[in-house]
């Protein structure tokens, strides 16, 4: 028997956000979403750096209720995906759900199966579930370097780029060489008098084009959708079976051929040995999440281009230091130097069960159950929390079996079955401790790097199965493993 006014509260309106609110819609269930910002969109509204796109496939990087035959490359351009999640909410009739410029504050778990929820906008109110689809990459993090606030120039982290800023002629600095990095400098060394990359640790890169679809191709798609569907599945084998499968050491073959294909890359593509001495990584492929391009080596070796890999003493007004002594004289300085994983719905405030936090109760260490519940938190589901697969599979995949999960307990509260339903704390535990013996299999352990994998302890913290085992595990709840009232 539903209960009449049984509501849901989704916290964010980003990819993960929207695909909940389409299949609560579906579902007949009523929400609300809450967003911070003016626009849907989470990471591809806030990225917009040049050279911004996706490192999954387009064909995959979709939502599989909403197949796009317009794609107009390989890998999408950050603009188009942000459009193409705009338009699914617009066309799924989610834009009228949500409620922008209103950032939740707390929510407080007050009894009787209810969540009080307050935000900035003061529009809060009681609900009786929400999500949390607060996304993964939000929180920008800029380095701790001595004098880093003297400098007199421009300096902005590269998830808040200026779209108005021309760098036409500028001597820009990027600090970082991740996935942000190696995007931004091939795009934006035609423009600029010179740009320095800040390197601390060199990069596996694997040489992937970035082609365009010809007409033809996305006329094929659109007359004959089942190609698109094909190309879906195919992809998804590929990236989530085959790739993912040889990052947690269940697939050595694959794992040996990326490590020399990124070789080989380096081999062919960067001509000047010292430099070439300078490019390579000391740790095993695929410890760091891979970087896919065919446009930053040869970036790189252009003659405005300029790799510095002397570590970095401090900032000062005109530029950057280096331990050797020089002054790195800069107009600019873009930050490209990550994010912190592991803030997920914070700076809000979550309180559960009797009064405790999850803010305190994750100080150190975010753990819950199979990736989208805590214990004392009843009724409280996090897309994309802790241990989701964040360094192997395709994020929209990852964020629609969770939801699908999501949705099986969500539909039982609103049927009526149970008012409140919370994991127990024995599997919970039980659950971490077995993600935290296979973690040692994996390559983000095993391979000989740091990375943004690593919180506060200095485990890893992502899905250390393969992505059979992440469908298994989530295809039903086990509710031998839930308490309910
Ligand atoms: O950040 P990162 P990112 N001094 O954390 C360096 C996704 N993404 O924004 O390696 C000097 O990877 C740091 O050095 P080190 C994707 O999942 C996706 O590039 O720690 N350097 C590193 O080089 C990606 O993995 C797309 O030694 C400092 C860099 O900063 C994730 O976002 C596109 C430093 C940070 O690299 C994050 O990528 C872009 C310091 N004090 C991003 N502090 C897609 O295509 C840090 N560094 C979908």
């Amino acid at each position: 028997m539903e209960q009449a006014s049984f509501k849901v509260a989704i916290i964010g309106a980003g990819a993960s956000g929207i695909a909940t609110a389409v299949n609560l819609k579906r579902m007949g269930i009523p929400f609300v979403i809450f967003e911070r910002a003016d626009d849907v969109g989470g990471t591809w509204r806030d990225n917009a750096y040049p050279g911004l796109a996706c490192d999954v496939p387009s064909h995959l990087y979709r939502f599989s209720f909403a197949p796009n035959a317009e794609w107009s490359h390989e890998y999408s351009p950050g603009g188009e995906i942000h459009a193409y999640f705009r338009d699914v909410a617009k066309q799924r009739g989610i834009m009228e759900h949500v409620r922008f410029s209103s950032e939740v504050t707390e929510a407080r778990f007050i009894g009787e199966g209810q969540w009080q929820i307050s935000t900035t906008k003061g529009d809060g109110g009681l609900f009786n579930a929400i999500v949390l689809a607060t996304g993964i990459l939000h929180k920008a993090v800029l380095p701790s370097i001595e004098g880093r606030d003297s400098f007199a120039g421009t300096a902005f982290h590269s998830s808040r780029w200026d779209r108005d800023l021309s760098l036409a002629g500028k001597r820009v600095g990027i600090i970082g060489t991740g996935s942000t990095a190696t995007q931004i400098l091939p795009a934006i060394v035609d423009d600029v008098a010179s740009v320095s990359l800040f390197q601390r640790t060199p990069q596996w890169i694997l040489n992937v084009p970035n082609n365009r679809f010809a007409e033809e191709k996305k006329q094929a798609f659109r007359t004959e959708p089942g190609k698109m569907a094909d190309l879906y599945n195919h992809l998804n084998f590929v990236f989530n079976e085959r790739f993912a499968a040889a990052l947690v050491g269940e697939n050595d073959e694959g794992l040996a051929e990326m490590a020399r294909m990124c070789r080989e890359n380096l081999e062919q593509n960067v001509h000047d040995p010292e430099l070439r001495d300078r490019l390579t990584p000391s740790y095993q492929t695929g410890c760091k999440r891979l970087i896919v391009s065919d446009k930053f080596y040869p970036a790189i070796q252009r003659e405005n281009a300029h790799l510095v890999d002397t570590p970095i003493t401090r900032i000062e007004p005109t530029g950057i230091r280096t331990e050797d002594g020089v002054l790195h004289e800069l107009d600019v300085i873009v930050y490209a130097t990550g994010f912190d994983p592991f803030a997920f719905f914070r700076p809000a405030v979550i309180i559960g069960r009797d009064g405790v936090s999850l803010n305190e109760r994750w100080r150190e260490s975010c753990q819950a159950y199979r990736s989208v519940a805590v214990p004392e938190f009843p009724n409280l589901f996090f897309v994309g929390g802790p241990n989701s697969p964040i360094g192997n599979f395709s994020y929209l995949r990852t964020a629609e079996v969770q939801i699908g999960y999501v949705m099986e307990l969500i539909r039982r509260l609103a049927d009526g079955n149970y008012r409140e339903v919370e994991p127990t704390q024995e599997a919970t535990d039980a659950f971490n401790a077995e993600v935290e013996q296979a973690i040692t299999r994996t390559v983000w352990v095993t391979g000989g790097c740091t990375s943004w994998y690593f919180d506060k302890r200095g485990k890893v913290v992502s899905w250390p199965w393969s992505y059979g085992r992440f469908k298994a595990d989530l295809e039903q709840p086990r509710m031998e493993e839930f308490k309910v009232a």
